[in-house]
């Protein structure tokens, strides 16, 4: 369900407009439904940062907050963050505070730390010094009692006031405010995978928020609330287009465009950058080659950053796809990776700007007669032997397990594979694979497993987050890169329960210790209010959406059984095999399952650390939850539950989809709580997935009947009583399928 999106013709797009934008219709909506539980549905655009009016009683929590507000320094960023305290306290807690020039009394003082210790006041050691940390304290500075945010950059300062302000919105004691938080990596970057004709592959929130018709938007005031919305969880960087990229967007004249969406961003204190395609020097360039050794390649790439950086001076960088999915690489010309990665990455430098070089490379047709190919070796085995080779301002951004975004996977490899190269993880956060915001799938807890999954790289314990920060290996930068592809739907992403997972993305980039519970409350809160039903209803809903979305969709490991040469959301187990795109989960008559085992297997398993060969090679040892990603196993093998594999895909499948009506049970309890539009809203989105469930359900368990030729053993499928059909899983989808994977 889409909501017509209003969007306004604007010239110019301060930070004052924009915030005046916010604080219009937020009191509008405040007006119409007294900024409680029932506030109205059209602020969807401010997602969690409403403000909403806090109760009398909270409200006096915070009597004592000094009257004034200053700022020591300036510049845009600290400007931002001024404006933003002064209107979160204004919604929240009715009270204007007062735009000093200079300290006067109780105020609340914003400024760099060398700044705040400038007027002579102690403040503990920011104890991780790394950019963007910030430290929230009280101080007496010249015999007034004040509330000090602070950071080591102007970024800082901005998180430290999103951070002041989400604790007052969850009604926290300002009482004992000494608090540090420093980022658990440098780079925090959300993608977009827009076309510059408006589209956004895998969106599914409305079209592009930049770009329309080939040209950068006029209005680009959605890409500042986006900004705001980014800033508000601590994400610095932002690339704006498609890394299936356009070379078009490389052009002069389209850099000139790009510019105003920096322009857009630089307040928030958001990097620009933009996804490239190598060829790049070529077809943009004009030259006869875009080989990465040849001098006048790298002249091009020197020449188009120095071009780049003189319009954008905070530039990011780039995010390169190659060699992958029909992109051009350099096996064009015999070339490494680290070569094509490492000649833009030089360009770069002298500017401070980074190449974040996807690993996501592999074969899409794939020999699938051969029982040793295998899709998930890929990455390991394009990267790990370049491990050393790469520049220090290249990243190899990493999906978080060896295929795609599938609704479960073990964590990738190559994460303990490169110990001599920057790396980053890359989520995502729009649900192609996962129900396409048409179904509540809320991704942290699937992305936390991966986060602390301990890959033991020798023998120490070496979980990816460490191996992705740096940590571990003590590299100079790391990054966490989330798919977002939010569009100009009100909400964002097209569901409003789905924008928890873009929140989500932000804090686990931020602080990957935190728990899925803090983080779906937190985010509640900051949504809907502090209702309790209403929050503990959502944050219910909210963390078994994964398991209950996995139960129907994809058992033990085998990937979401969906049509993955269609439209990637309708069952289509069918679709995987016999095709080159190595997606196979070799379902036959006799069982089911990828032999990716080092003995007997495709050797995958290979890739990983000694200790975790050991757990995923033997049967005994290997979790019930990734079995068929690593074993081809009989139908009637018996999982560590006890079960038989058929009789655990029946299983799962019927108590899968009889979860899911209980969504609509329990979303029906916070009637009279919310809004009724939003009400309504996701009301009506939870009966669609319940019926999605039991198609999903009929389709998988006829699916298997067929193949394996044993009945339910509870008389639900192939038995007298059965109701699943067993005929054809997905409508004309036959086997053979071309190897044709439409965008
Ligand atoms: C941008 C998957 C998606 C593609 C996407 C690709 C990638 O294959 O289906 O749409 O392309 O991943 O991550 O590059």
């Amino acid at each position: 369900m889409r909501k017509a999106n209003p969007i306004r013709p604007r010239q110019k797009y301060s930070v004052r407009r924009i915030l005046t934008l916010l604080v219009i219709t937020l009191s509008l909506a405040g007006t119409i439904a007294g900024q409680t539980a029932g506030e109205s549905a059209t602020i969807e655009t401010a997602a969690w940062l409403r403000y909403l009016r806090l109760d009398s009683k909270t409200r006096n929590r915070y009597a004592h907050l000094p009257a004034n507000i200053v700022v020591l320094g300036k510049s845009p960023v600290l400007e931002t963050a001024e404006q933003e305290v002064i209107r979160g306290i204004d919604q929240m807690l009715g009270r204007k505070l007062d735009e000093k020039t200079s300290l006067q009394g109780e105020s609340l003082v914003l400024g760099t730390l060398d700044k705040v210790e400038s007027l002579g006041l102690a403040l503990p050691e920011l104890i991780a010094p790394g950019k963007d940390s910030f430290l929230l304290a009280h101080g007496r500075i010249h015999g007034a009692n004040c509330i000090v945010i602070t950071g080591l950059n102007d970024r800082g300062v901005l998180y430290g006031s999103f951070a002041l302000l989400s604790k007052i919105a969850r009604g926290q004691s300002l009482g004992q405010l000494n608090e540090m938080q420093s980022p658990y990596v440098r780079f925090r970057w959300v993608n977009q995978w827009d076309n510059l004709d408006g589209k956004i592959e895998r969106g599914y929130g409305g079209p592009s928020i930049f770009f329309a018709n080939g040209k950068v938007r006029d209005d680009l005031t959605r890409a500042g609330l986006y900004a705001h919305l980014l800033a508000s969880i601590g994400i610095n960087g932002c690339t704006i287009n498609n890394v299936n990229a356009a070379p078009g967007a490389l052009e002069d004249s389209f850099i000139a465009q790009v510019r105003r969406i920096a322009d857009v961003f630089r307040p928030w204190g958001v990097q620009l950058s933009m996804s490239a395609d190598l060829s790049s020097p070529k077809i943009v360039g004009g030259l006869d080659t875009f080989d990465p050794l040849d001098p006048r390649v790298a002249e091009w790439w020197r020449k188009k950053v120095d071009e780049i950086y003189r319009q954008i001076p905070d530039f990011g960088g780039f995010v390169v796809k190659a060699d992958s999915e029909g992109r051009s690489g350099p096996s064009t010309y015999g070339r490494t990776h680290a070569d094509a990665a490492n000649v833009i990455a030089r360009a770069l430098k002298p500017h401070g700007g980074v190449v974040f070089y996807r690993a996501f490379v592999y074969n899409h047709h794939l020999d699938w007669h051969d029982l040793k190919n295998d899709r998930a070796k890929a990455a390991y085995d394009n990267f790990h032997p370049l491990d050393g080779e790469f520049d220090d301002n290249v990243v190899i951004q990493i999906k978080n397990g060896p295929i795609d975004f599938q609704v479960r996977e073990p964590a990738s490899p190559l994460f303990a594979g490169l110990r001599r190269t920057n790396e980053a993880i890359e989520l995502q956060i729009t649900q192609e694979y996962t129900g396409q915001q048409k179904q509540l799938c809320f991704l942290v807890p699937m992305w936390k497993e991966v986060l602390d999954f301990d890959m033991r790289v020798n023998g120490k314990s070496s979980p990816v987050k460490d191996l992705v920060s740096g940590r571990f290996s003590r590299r100079p930068i790391g990054g966490f890169a989330g798919v977002a592809n939010v569009g100009l739907d009100e909400n964002w992403l097209g569901s409003p329960l789905a924008v928890a997972n873009l929140y989500g993305f932000g804090r686990l980039a931020w602080d990957p210790n935190l728990s899925s519970e803090a983080i779906v409350d937190e985010w509640t809160r900051l949504t809907y209010g502090n209702d309790p039903v209403l929050v503990q209803t959502i944050v219910k809903l909210q963390l078994s959406s994964w398991h209950v979305y996995e139960s129907y969709t994809g058992p033990l490991g085998a990937g979401t059984l969906t049509n993955i040469t269609g439209n990637h959301y309708d069952p289509g187990p069918e679709s995987s095999e016999e095709n080159g795109w190595g997606q196979w989960h070799r379902a036959d008559h006799q069982g089911i399952g990828m032999d990716r085992t080092i003995k007997t297997g495709t050797g995958y398993i290979g890739q990983y650390p000694p200790e975790v060969q050991k757990t995923y090679e033997s049967l005994e040892n290997c979790p019930d939850n990734l079995l068929l990603f690593f074993h081809h196993v009989p139908y009637t093998h018996v999982l560590h539950s006890g079960q038989t594999v058929v009789q655990h895909v029946y299983d799962s499948h019927y108590d899968g989809a009889a979860q899911a009506p209980e969504f609509v049970a329990q979303w029906k309890a916070v009637a009279g709580h919310i809004d009724e539009a939003r009400y309504r809203d996701i009301l009506a989105r939870f009966e669609f997935q319940a019926k999605e469930a039991d198609k999903w359900r009929d389709a998988i368990c006829g699916w298997i009947y067929r193949l394996s030729g044993i009945p339910d053993n509870k008389g639900r499928v192939g038995g007298p009583a059965s109701k699943a059909p067993v005929g054809k899983t997905t409508p004309g989808q036959t086997r053979g399928i071309p190897s044709v994977k439409p965008a």
